[in-house]
């Protein structure tokens, strides 16, 4: 069976990278739509060996056979058109954080929570970038020894901006003015991403706490966050430091994230082997390494995790979605 997929947002860094996506994997389709706002209406984009013509999006896009929307066209389009797409029987995949932690709303990364899709009501969330990564590392870990705080601290590349943050890094690279972060991305570390809350964390900082909380389905978790924009074009890397309940050995630890799904283990130091964005960029793994044990605590590890955000932080974890809609759905079969 193949089926007919919207994609909302078409013309931005994910959602074209979503339709490669789709593309690559192989994504059993029978009619593609794509929509955009107004603005990037009429623009073409290529599917398999096909031109289609961009549509602007409006209230009767989805009066049509329309299975799946992956919606990437930001918060206040997901708010407006994501409820208008359910009730006409789409099933959404929403990568805004308009719906995430709506308790009716599943929050995804299949290699971790997979079965919560199948609790749909319409909308499934795909989670930020920076927590995706973080969790499909983390997930494991837990299973096993149960985690007991989380100190996260990021190192993000400008695309999680989308275009007017890679425009903003290679303006200042070649000496032009910046236009779209407060401070000067080039030569700087920014620790500034979403706007500031009255706790003094950013947005950016509660969606990673909050969301690792939703999707490892404990809220015991002690988590604290500082989010960090730094001058790379592509893939977030994280230094996170976990601590444990149970003890742990260091070479087990390691094998449990070896064998894990879509983790790919980095760690070689003796040979400057380690995790770098150079390597994520364009892959779907989750690179880790850097492992080693916290000894200020009794039980903790750090670990330095990096993924491409374009990629498993936003396209293919959405598409990956769809995919376990699919083949498991009861709608679908
Ligand atoms: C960034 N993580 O790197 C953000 C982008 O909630 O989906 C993704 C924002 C979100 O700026």
């Amino acid at each position: 069976k193949s089926y007919n997929i919207a994609v909302v947002g078409a013309t931005g860094m994910v959602g074209r990278t979503m339709l490669k996506v789709l593309e690559e994997r192989n994504f059993p389709i029978n009619n593609l739509y794509v929509f955009s706002s107004s603005k990037s209406a009429g623009t073409q984009v290529q599917f398999r060996d096909k031109n289609y013509t961009v549509e602007e999006l409006c209230e009767s896009s989805f009066d049509r056979d329309i299975d799946i929307a992956l919606f990437s066209a930001g918060g206040s389009v997901s708010a407006k058109y994501a409820p208008i797409a359910t009730s006409k029987g789409v099933v959404v995949i929403d990568n805004s954080s308009t719906f995430r932690m709506d308790e009716n709303v599943p929050l995804v990364v299949p290699e971790v929570n997979e079965s919560e899709i199948f609790k749909h009501n319409g909308i499934i969330a795909n989670p930020n970038c920076s927590t995706i990564q973080a969790v499909v590392a983390l997930k494991p870990l837990h299973d096993k020894y149960n985690i007991k705080r989380i100190v996260y601290s990021t190192y993000q590349a400008v695309s999680g901006s989308g275009v007017k943050g890679v425009t903003d890094l290679e303006n200042g690279l070649a000496n032009r003015p910046h236009t779209f972060y407060p401070h000067p991305i080039a030569n700087n570390c920014l620790p500034h991403i979403d706007v500031f809350t009255e706790n003094g964390y950013t947005k950016e900082e509660l969606k990673m706490i909050n969301e690792t909380k939703k999707i490892l389905n404990d809220y015991s978790l002690k988590i604290t966050a500082t989010t960090v924009r730094v001058p790379v074009s592509n893939c977030h890397s994280e230094s996170v430091n976990v601590e444990f309940y149970k003890d742990f050995e260091l070479e087990e630890l390691k094998n449990i994230l070896k064998t894990s799904p879509s983790i790919v283990l980095l760690d070689e130091p003796e040979k400057n082997i380690y995790p770098l964005a150079t390597i994520a960029n364009g892959r779907d793994e989750v690179f880790v390494g850097r492992i080693r044990r916290d000894e200020s605590v009794d039980s903790g590890v750090n670990m330095w995790i990096v993924a491409d955000n374009i990629r498993k932080g936003a396209a293919t974890n959405a598409v990956q979605i769809a995919e376990s809609l699919i083949k498991k759905s009861k709608i679908y079969n």
